[in-house]
């Protein structure tokens, strides 16, 4: 019994820790500090951004290099901004609580429409073929993206327990990043089953910005897939930063 106990000790210390993807910095660019960043994607050379807070929600389109906010439009200040997504011509953005979504114009943020949905508004993103959209629990919803209407769920898990508070997310190379509310990890998540495929550790970026307000956690990624660029900010902080994945 000795033995075999010993054999598992020796086993266990012999199997390696789990190791996150691994990452390095490339860059970082200014982010402005008063944004409650909720939704983030890249098009066309610049970045689009949501904010949220009654009152203070904005959808922005921004300069990358210096993060100058080139175009602005306000949501009704009785609406708590989340995520959005383009999708064509359109930006497509969540409200909160109010289960009310937006399309607006692309190219001048002019609001042409508006529609329900179930549950909170979180995330959202798209794969080409459909909006896929978070809502604070580890479901995530396929959406229809002409009807708006939702198509399937799948739920998230990690090692067999459900990954709740899934927050903004990013369609890279076939997986859906997320980030987890009030957590400095991002989860790959393989859109077929809802599995975590591994994490991405990210707190050396929050340590550095180091901002003390509770609330100013990881929250945004952008991906642009054309040159392979990954970028993240977070709520209040001062910078967003490219960053590069090395996957196995
Ligand atoms: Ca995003």
């Amino acid at each position: 019994m000795k033995k075999l106990v010993l054999l598992l000790l020796v086993l266990l210390a012999a199997t390696p820790a789990h190791a996150d993807t691994p990452w390095t910095l490339v860059k970082s660019y200014p982010h402005d500090p008063k944004a409650f960043t909720e939704g983030l994607f890249y098009r066309d050379g610049t970045l689009y951004e949501s904010t949220g807070h009654e009152g203070l929600s904005e959808i922005r389109q921004v300069r990358i290099r210096d993060g100058k906010i080139l175009r602005r439009a306000s949501i009704d200040s009785q609406f708590f901004g989340e995520g959005i997504v383009d999708w064509g011509d359109k930006i497509i953005s969540l409200t909160w609580r109010h289960r009310r979504g937006f399309v607006w114009r692309l190219s001048d943020f002019t609001q042409t429409g508006e529609f329900p949905y179930d549950g909170e508004g979180w995330g959202l993103t798209q794969d080409g073929r459909q909006l896929i959209r978070s809502d604070g629990t580890a479901q995530l919803r396929f959406i229809d993206p002409e009807t708006l209407v939702e198509q399937r769920q799948v739920t998230v898990t990690w090692d067999g327990k459900l990954v709740p508070l899934l927050n903004e997310l990013e369609w890279v190379k076939g997986e859906i990043l997320a980030n987890v509310w009030y957590s400095n990890r991002i989860a790959r998540i393989d859109p077929a089953s809802g599995g975590v495929i591994d994490w991405i550790d990210l707190s050396p970026l929050a340590k550095q910005v180091g901002v003390l307000d509770q609330e100013a956690v990881l929250n945004g990624i952008a991906y642009d897939a054309q040159n392979d660029r990954l970028f993240v900010t977070g709520k209040y902080w001062p910078k967003v930063f490219e960053i590069k994945l090395r996957r196995d």
